[in-house]
């Protein structure tokens, strides 16, 4: 275990303040969240605190219920009497060379209230959807608190998403408006999103209006009529737009996710208790204090960019910088050069950008002065030790809090985590539950709770948490079906899971990427820590393919550091290392050089795909446009290593 005492000053927790605090939050929850529900501003006070019922068939999750607030003024109001002039976002734009900006809170106050007043114009009316589809641009920011600020529920797509994605999205949550940008730029290339926007209404109402952000300034079609400049607009309506008082229960927002069958699910988030929950998980896992400068380099169309770019840092009062670029743009040193311009203390990222830059080597870190830097964050797989050894030597310099947080679009905010200070963390663990959080792992095919501190199986989570998920849009059967009826009575997350004796979660990837060669269950997530420890390889990707003998048989797609060459030597150099790592039944039976592999744009492996190519069933891959570069896919099939 190691321990990084902050070298900023005491964190706002220590190892004694977290147990009495946990002890609290899971033994009386109602007086906990009753006490921490007044971090936020209320319009009419709550009575209530928590009203949830996990039982099948039965489901149903409120907090705050009669509670009044609105998001837009506790991310912007009411901190404007005492930070008005404090930068609230800062923007760093894609190419280097063009000028950040600072956007103070008073500024942020007049470009919401101004685009509330343009949605307003357009005739969104309390609990209609907006969609956004914009790139990592303050506006982005601007429209989802406007959203907020009128009660109108945003639905943010990804701006990489293909425009079939983003229509059968408008269609789904029945948008009356989208919000998109001229075109996009990201790593020196351009997205061009008002066409893309142009293709997915082809299939959609013709009422659905268009609202864009002349971004670059690049031509577009422009429908008379339908498509609206919302920037000229701004300047023409009113600075100020009355916020709407909001129940604590009204949605927030959707968002959608895949789950691993069916269509991707309108994940349901309301005002009161996600906002809650946003802004307390953001001050305490990554010990934000005020005047900090804090970085999520995540995109808006994530999870990840809701709570922790915009409601929770905002929400709080913070600094928050908003990245349009990518991490290897213009060269491997990119984030370490805003880190330094912008004296980042928190930084928070995922572990696939962590692989590509470390594969580049260490001078592109060495380069810059990274000592603002206090804690590191890491999200969205687990993160492989080499990976955090990496992260924790060059970039904290042995002297930064990393904080491994698992949770998911659906728990809104972080479930297992560390917190600076409190929780001295181990190289892959993911450590212990936030505040409120009761994990339990349970046997996948009995469904027993097992009660022993070290043990494995599923994780499910025992008892509801404010920023908890309260349905799946126009579907709530669906959300019972899907995270209910399995383990009757939990919250079932999908991972499996390990606690050690220390009693530290360690997540071990999607139940169902798990392998079962000869009987022996295995985490693919092993196998691939267990190939990328390996100095030749800089990422790796490992799925199960039917095996005559074994039942099933692992097969990795290597991707090699940028200096090795393939050979049949280095093949069985793998397999020897895998045997000794791990144990001979871990030996990939399968090994394919892969150039690259198929990952979404919020840097997710595709195992589907992977499994597809292993199972030599190429011919029903399904869809691949939501990957960031499908070209990969033809690559794998074309050297399929299993020719069998
Ligand atoms: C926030 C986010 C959720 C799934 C989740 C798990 C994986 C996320 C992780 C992690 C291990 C971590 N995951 N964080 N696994 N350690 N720190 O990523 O949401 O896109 O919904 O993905 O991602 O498998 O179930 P989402």
């Amino acid at each position: 275990m190691r321990e990084v005492p902050s070298h900023f000053g005491p964190a706002h927790a220590d190892a004694a303040k977290y147990r009495e605090m946990y002890n609290e939050s899971v033994e009386n929850p109602e007086a906990f969240w009753g006490r921490e529900g007044k971090r936020l501003d209320w319009i009419t006070p709550y009575t209530k605190v928590k009203d949830t019922d996990f039982t099948f068939g039965n489901v149903s999750i409120k907090w705050f219920h009669d509670g009044v607030l609105n998001a837009s003024v506790n991310c912007i109001d009411r901190h404007l009497a005492t930070r008005g002039d404090q930068t609230a976002i800062i923007f760093e734009p894609d190419e280097p060379s063009d000028p950040a900006q600072y956007i103070t809170y008073r500024e942020l106050s007049e470009k919401v209230n101004r685009m509330a007043n343009v949605l307003l114009s357009q005739g969104v009316m309390r609990g209609d959807r907006v969609v956004i589809y914009l790139p990592m641009i303050p506006e982005a920011a601007y429209a989802m608190l406007a959203c907020a600020r009128i009660g109108a529920i945003h639905s943010i797509v990804f701006a990489g998403f293909s425009p079939d994605a983003l229509a059968n999205r408008i269609n789904d949550c029945g948008a009356k408006l989208v919000i998109t940008a001229d075109t996009a730029p990201r790593g020196g290339r351009r997205t061009p999103l008002k066409s893309n926007t142009d293709a997915a209404l082809l299939h959609c109402s013709d009422k659905v209006r268009c609202l864009v952000v002349k971004h670059t300034g690049d031509q577009t079609t422009w429908i008379q009529g339908r498509d609206v400049d919302v920037k000229a607009m701004m300047e023409d309506v009113s600075p100020e737009c009355p916020p709407r008082p909001m129940n604590a229960e009204d949605p927030l927002f959707i968002l959608y996710t895949s789950g691993s069958t069916g269509k991707p699910k309108g994940v349901v988030h309301c005002t009161g208790g996600y906002l809650v929950y946003a802004a307390m998980t953001h001050e305490y896992v990554f010990d934000y204090h005020q005047g900090d400068v804090y970085w999520c380099s995540a995109d808006v169309g994530w999870v990840t960019g809701h709570s922790y770019i915009v409601y929770g840092p905002l929400a709080n009062g913070g600094t928050s910088l908003m990245f349009e670029g990518t991490p290897t743009y213009p060269d491997a040193g990119r984030f370490w050069e805003v880190c330094e311009k912008h004296k980042v203390n928190q930084f928070y990222t995922a572990p696939t950008a962590i692989r590509a830059l470390m594969g580049q080597g260490p001078e592109y870190v060495e380069k810059y002065d990274l000592s603002a830097l206090k804690t590191l964050g890491s999200v969205g797989e687990p993160i492989n030790p080499e990976a955090w050894a990496w992260y924790d030597k060059y970039v904290g310099k042995g002297k930064c809090p990393i904080v491994d947080t698992w949770w998911q679009t659906e728990t809104g905010g972080h479930m297992i985590t560390p917190l600076p200070g409190a929780i001295p963390t181990k190289p892959g663990s993911a450590t212990r539950p936030f505040f409120g959080v009761k994990p339990v792992i349970l046997d996948p095919t009995t469904a027993v709770k097992q009660d022993e501190t070290a043990t494995e199986g599923v994780l499910c989570i025992a008892d509801s948490w404010p920023g908890q998920m309260r349905t799946v849009w126009g579907d709530h059967e669906r959300f019972q079906e899907t995270y209910f009826s399995q383990y009757k009575g939990y919250y079932f997350t999908g991972d499996g899971c390990r606690r050690d004796s220390d009693g530290y979660y360690w997540i071990t990837g999607r139940v169902d990427d798990v392998i079962n060669v000869s009987g022996h269950r295995m985490g693919t997530a092993e196998v691939e820590s267990a190939l990328v420890a390996h100095q030749a390889v800089a990422e790796a990707a490992v799925v199960g393919f039917p095996h005559e003998l074994k039942g099933q048989g692992i097969y990795a797609y290597v991707t090699l550091m940028n200096d090795v060459e393939p050979s049949d030597d280095l093949r069985k150099d793998l397999e020897k290392w895998v045997r000794t790592e791990i144990g001979p039944i871990a030996k990939p039976d399968v090994i394919q050089w892969a150039p690259g592999l198929p990952k979404t744009r919020s840097g997710k492996i595709m195992r589907r795909i992977l499994r597809k190519i292993a199972e030599n069933d190429t011919g029903a891959l399904g869809d691949i446009s939501t990957l960031a570069d499908p070209s990969v896919v033809d690559d794998l099939i074309a050297n399929r290593a299993n020719k069998g």
